[in-house]
């Protein structure tokens, strides 16, 4: 991989170790006190950033700001009356913070969705180039914490971006080209959150100047709470190095970082159906289940959910939306996936679905099946693709039909419980995934391996839900 086109200047100032009590100096001014409290409690001396003697001014205002922050102290990031008698009040020798790549304090926003704004653009780039990159910079860090991150055009965001050169109306004037690129502060109300990009700087979407992107990722992350990493892998790394936006991702010190602010991605919690119905109620049943596509399809009352087979995300529709012609209360549905054609059955009717639509001429009766008279409706149906064969479960007993000779096998119906040892005697809903049935009998589901017919798992209904 391509690495490290840019290392910014860096600049490490020897610390001092003059004694912090005021009495042992009287001659000692207060923006020295101030240099030695920030020095030993906020690494003021220690930080290794690219800086210049203006850019030191910056410095030690931004961790004033962050002592002001600390203590819950108006952010002024100047050592007014209040700051310097908070220096002065006696306190533990531990530094505040940098232990973690948090900011000190670990100012985080209290709430998951954040807005931002683009308050105005750079000449180097198009607006919808910086658009881009600051909506990619934001999904880095949305993809692994539960936050999420609106733009608005008006008004005041939680987090306001711009692009401004030299003094720029906070404390903080930007250093002309290179030195510092942008700065941000941690969330907070007002400027809290807000980052500033220099407009001395040559942005860019590619390995020339800077790139906007990567800047834009790490300025986010102190935007959300955190402070620079120490592992040289990480974007929270205080050097600018370049690498292909294309393929880059956080280091695996950064998502710890973030994660410890946030927690992971929220996990798609399926949450009340529109009628009530609480997928993750653990007295869950279902009316039906099958496979359509790569998807597994729910069906209870006037809903289906639907989700992919291997992740937990899951959807919720309206039967009636999805095709007007099915009614409620579907109470067996299977799929023959080789010829992409799905069947729902409801009491002594069954439609057909294709390509998720609808065909006409249908409803249908089952004794096409070869179902007797007494056979009012069917609980659950697979397709088995192997056999090339459809079981259909009613009550106690199940039927097989042949798919291709379109009759029913003679010696049908047998028992449930028989056959299918550890089952029954009534199933719910059945489909069939890589060589296994799972058959649901009311908030329980049985992993059943058509190979070696036998159960070879118990689960809750709702499982493979994230409940
Ligand atoms: N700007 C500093 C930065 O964002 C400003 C800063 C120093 C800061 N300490 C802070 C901001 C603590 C928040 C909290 O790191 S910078 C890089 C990198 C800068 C540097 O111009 O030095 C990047 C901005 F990592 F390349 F050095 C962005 Cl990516
Ligand atoms: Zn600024
Ligand atoms: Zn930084």
């Amino acid at each position: 991989m391509k690495f490290l086109l840019l290392i910014l200047i860096l600049q490490v100032i020897a610390s001092g170790s003059v004694p912090l009590t005021r009495e042992t100096n009287a001659e000692e001014n207060d923006v020295d006190f101030a240099k030695r409290y920030l020095g030993a409690f906020y690494d003021l001396d220690m930080e290794t950033l690219p800086t210049t003697k203006k850019a030191n001014g910056n410095l030690m205002q931004m961790k004033i700001q962050e002592m002001q922050q600390f203590f819950g102290l108006e952010v002024t990031g100047q050592l007014d009356t209040s700051t310097l008698a908070t220096m002065h009040t006696p306190r533990c020798g531990v530094p505040d913070g940098h232990h973690f790549k948090t900011m000190p304090g670990g100012p985080v926003w209290q709430k998951h969705y954040i807005t931002y704004r683009i308050n105005n653009f750079t000449p180097d780039l198009a607006p919808a180039d910086v658009e881009y990159a600051i909506q990619k910079a934001f999904q880095v860090w949305s993809d692994v914490t539960p936050l999420k991150f609106r733009k608005i055009n008006a008004g005041t965001a939680d987090i306001m971006i711009s692009f401004a050169r030299r003094a720029h109306g906070d404390f903080y004037p930007f250093d002309g080209k290179n030195g510092v690129l942008a700065h941000a502060f941690g969330p907070g109300a007002g400027i809290g959150g807000d980052a500033h990009f220099d407009d001395d700087e040559l942005w860019t979407k590619n390995s020339r100047g800077i790139n906007f992107f990567l800047v834009a990722v790490h300025e986010l992350g102190h935007s959300l709470g955190l402070d620079h990493s120490k592992d040289p892998r990480a974007i929270m790394f205080p050097t600018y190095s370049y690498v292909d936006p294309n393929t880059f991702s956080l280091s695996t010190d950064d998502i710890r970082g973030i994660q410890f602010l946030y927690g992971g991605p929220e996990q798609h919690r399926p949450t009340s159906g529109p009628d009530g119905t609480e997928l993750c109620d653990p007295n869950l049943s279902f009316d039906a289940v099958t496979t359509i596509g790569s998807k597994l399809f729910f069906f209870k009352d006037r809903f289906f959910w639907w989700k992919y087979v291997d992740n937990s995300k899951i959807s919720v529709g309206l039967i009636s939306n999805l095709w007007a012609s099915v009614p409620s209360g579907i109470q067996a549905a299977y799929e023959i996936a080789p010829r992409a054609e799905v069947f729902l059955f409801k009491d002594d009717k069954y439609w057909l679905i294709s390509n998720l639509r609808a065909h006409p001429n249908y409803p249908k009766s089952i004794r096409s099946f070869g179902f007797p008279d007494s056979v009012k409706k069917i609980d659950a149906a697979v397709f088995n693709p192997n056999l090339y064969k459809t079981y259909f479960f009613v009550d106690n007993w199940y039927w097989r039909y042949d798919e291709k000779s379109k009759r029913m096998d003679p010696h049908y119906p047998k028992s449930i419980t028989r056959n299918f040892l550890g089952i029954g005697p009534k199933i719910d809903a059945v489909f069939y995934s890589k060589g296994h049935y799972y058959l649901f009998q009311g908030s329980h589901q049985f992993e059943f391996n058509t190979q070696f017919n036998r159960v070879t798992r118990r689960l809750k209904s709702n499982s493979g839900f994230n409940c």
